[in-house]
This record gives C-alpha cells, sequence and structure tokens, in this order.
C-alpha cells in the first residue's frame, strides 16, 4: 500500500470507556455530597434524604460499569460515535468548498484526461467538494516526536478483545478465508491481523467523505510538509482513481467515507490499491470494500502476494545482536530490506537459532525501539518485508503477525 499515515489506534477509544464511566460513578458520588451541604440551610429531612439517595446511587452505577464494561463500553462508543457524526456534519455543512478556480480547473482537466472522464463532471466534484482546512495538522509531521516504542504499540493490538473479535470474524468468514489461502498462498490468520489492525474488524473505517478528503490533500497539502510537492501529487492522483470508480459505480460512490487520508473500507486500501490489487472475491460482479467483507478478504491476500508473498516462508525468526556496535551497524544499514545470509549474519555477530540458521534467503536485522528501554530485535525474511509493503513500518507488521499469531492460538 501507498505510504500513508497510520492513524487507527488513537481512533479506538474503548480502552478509555470502563474508566471514564468508573469516574462518572465518583463523580456523581461527589456532586450529590456537595449538593446536599449546599443545603444545610434545608430542613432536616431533607438533607438527609439528598445524603441517603446520594450514598445508595453512587456504588450502583459504579457497580453497573464494573459488571457490565461491554454494554457500558457500547453505549459510549454509540454516544461517541454520534458525536463525531454530528461534528462531521456540522463541519461539512459549514466548510467551504474549493470553488471552480483555475487551479480546479487545471487539475480537472489532467484528472479528466488520465482517467478518460468528462471534464465538466470531473470539474463540478472538485469544485463542490468540501475543503478541509482541519487535516493539515493531521498530515504534518509532529513538531516534537514521541520516542517509538514497540511494546506500547504491540499493547494496542494484541489484547484480548481485538483477539476475540479476530476469532468470530475467522469463524464467520473462514470459507472465504480458506478460499483466499487457497487461491493466493497467503495464511488466512495474516489476512485476519491485517484486517484486524486496520479497522478492528470493520469497526474503524473513517469518517470523512473521501472526495473532500482527498480533493483538500491534492489542493490545499500545507506547504510547510517538508515533501510537499511529492505528496501533493500522490493525493492528485489518488483523487484521479477515486474519481474514475465512483464514476464507474455511480452517485452514491461519491459519499463513500474513509480516512482522512483517502483509505477506505475494511483493509483501508488507497483508490489507487483498489484500481491494482482489489478483488471481486463474493463473486457479486462489483469490488466493495466498504460492505463486503469477502471482497476485503481476497483483496487483502491478493495485495500480499502481488508484492512477493511466498507460501509456507516464515516472516521472522529469533536473533540477537552483535555486540561490536561497528558490526550491528553494519547489520542495521539496509534497515528492513532482507541482505544478509544466515551465514553473513552469524559472521556478523548475530546469533541465530535452530530454523533461523537453516533459512536459504536473505534476512533483515529489524530493531524496534522500546521507549528508553532496550530495543527488540527480529531476522525479518523477504516475507516480513512483504508484511511492511501493506503499511510501510516494520512496528505495523510485527503487530500484524503477531495479532494473527494470537489469533491463529486462539482458536479451538
Ligand atoms: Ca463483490
Amino acid at each position: 500500500m501507498p505510504p500513508r499515515c497510520h492513524f487507527n489506534p488513537p481512533r479506538c477509544a474503548c480502552t478509555e470507556t470502563p474508566v471514564r464511566q468508573a469516574k462518572s460513578g465518583i463523580e456523581t458520588w461527589q456532586r450529590g455530597v456537595a449538593m446536599a451541604q449546599s443545603h444545610l440551610t434545608m430542613s432536616r429531612w431533607a438533607w438527609l434524604y439528598v445524603l441517603v439517595v446520594t450514598l445508595c446511587a453512587a456504588p450502583w452505577a459504579v457497580a453497573q460499569t464494573k459488571n457490565n464494561p461491554t454494554k457500558a463500553s457500547a453505549s459510549a462508543q454509540q454516544r461517541a460515535a454520534k458525536a463525531v457524526k454530528s461534528q462531521h456534519r456540522a463541519k461539512a455543512a459549514k466548510a467551504p468548498t474549493h470553488g471552480d478556480t483555475p487551479e480546479v480547473q487545471a487539475l480537472s482537466e489532467r484528472l479528466a484526461q488520465a482517467h478518460q472522464l468528462p471534464l465538466p463532471w470531473v470539474r463540478r466534484q472538485i469544485a463542490h467538494a468540501a475543503r478541509l482546512d482541519s487535516l493539515s495538522s493531521l498530515v504534518l509531521p509532529p513538531a516534537t516526536p514521541s520516542a517509538k516504542n514497540w511494546q506500547a504499540y504491540r499493547e494496542r493490538f494484541v489484547e484480548p478483545r481485538r483477539i476475540a473479535a479476530g476469532l468470530a470474524f475467522w469463524q464467520q468468514h473462514r470459507l472465504a478465508l480458506q478460499r483466499a489461502e487457497k487461491k493466493y498462498g497467503v495464511p488466512a490468520e495474516l489476512v485476519v491481523g491485517i484486517i484486524g489492525v486496520e479497522t478492528y474488524f470493520g469497526r474503524h473505517m473513517g469518517n470523512f467523505r473521501l472526495i473532500d478528503a482527498l480533493s483538500t490533500l491534492a489542493l490545499n497539502f500545507p506547504t510547510e510538509h517538508p515533501r510537499h510537492a511529492e505528496r501533493s501529487a500522490f493525493f492528485q492522483a489518488e483523487l484521479g482513481h477515486f474519481l474514475a470508480q465512483a464514476h464507474r459505480a455511480g452517485p452514491s460512490a461519491l459519499n463513500t467515507k474513509g480516512s482522512y487520508a483517502g483509505a477506505m473500507g475494511w483493509p483501508q486500501f488507497m483508490p489507487s490499491s483498489v484500481a491494482q490489487w482489489a478483488v471481486d472475491f463474493d463473486g457479486d460482479g462489483r469490488i466493495d470494500l466498504v460492505r463486503s467483507p469477502v471482497d476485503a478478504i481476497g483483496s487483502v491476500a491478493n495485495y500480499l502476494k502481488s508484492f512477493g508473498w511466498v507460501s509456507g516462508m516464515p516472516t521472522h525468526y529469533p536473533v540477537t545482536p552483535p555486540m561490536d556496535p561497528a558490526q550491528r551497524e553494519t547489520l542495521l544499514l539496509p534497515d528492513i530490506l532482507p541482505s544478509f545470509s544466515a551465514e553473513r549474519m552469524t559472521e556478523l555477530g548475530a546469533t541465530l537459532q535452530g530454523p533461523g540458521l537453516q533459512h536459504t534467503g536473505p534476512l533483515a536485522l529489524v530493531e524496534l525501539h522500546n521507549g528508553g528501554q532496550e530495543p527488540s530485535y527480529v531476522a525479518g525474511t523477504e516475507n516480513f518485508y512483504v508484511v511492511t509493503r501493506y503499511n510501510w513500518s516494520s512496528y505495523y507488521a510485527l503487530a500484524v503477525i503477531e495479532l494473527a499469531q494470537a489469533i491463529r492460538d486462539a482458536r479451538p
């Protein structure tokens, strides 16, 4: 998948919900006591009434949350989702459109020509799309980047609720997953792992109208970004693919929602990825990554196969890095690109064991930082590298692989 910001974890607020709920119970009690105190001038009976009711109600409110976290969490999530939707509706209603400017005209001409689309239609769609000025802050690199932390990153994905959701997804779509594994040679668990990390099995597919997000990033990508020209060109090309797909699919496709960066559906494909690698895997005659998890399963497997997935090859092996800083530097130089045979890696001071020593293809010493703690290392194979083509990050790839493994291990 083309490079893009990875933003799924912050969208998932479910781990915070029970804490907020419990806190609200305590606050209810505190508010009640404060209310009782402020009414000292009331009659003695009225004061006692307020105090008794408050003391009875507070533990009940907390117990409700502790004993029924799922229900409380779902309810809170629904409220949060409604708030986000309402916020987006309000923003969309107020957001200015791009208008029929010379820039819009020039871009429309290029995209219409590239995709053989009617120019007036393209021009109208872009001119009427909302300009989402809030996206600038989302695509700019943070002013003070936080230290990478593999263990913290991993905990966001490899956790009991996501594993349970993965089991349910696997059970529901086991036939499609089997069929994809047979056709593309990509293990079912890896497809499950990717869809689990990308969208929590369809729960978080994004709430931005893609036409608004893509046209904004195509026309108004922040000039202060260090790779402004490259990123603008990238989003202009993605907008072209999206318009071509929407023109073929019909007017309702223009309302398709996705991430602020233009990724859509269960597998969060960018429009150019949809054009190249998405498949109609449920056989209904059209590709629909938003409504068809089966199309998503086939498309993810096809994507990984297209990037060179080798059936039966492990993704990585345990490795101990060299003690010598110069040797370690040599091994880390090609980053995640597999460049060393097991023999060469051993010559350079790394320690592999068992199957890792027997591996016949090239390996990469993959370093994952853990904040202030010692980094973690794995010896990544060419299949590990293939997973990083979905999202260009070794942290992402290992989270997908470990979530996949955890779900497979939890299967009955
Ligand atoms: Ca389909």
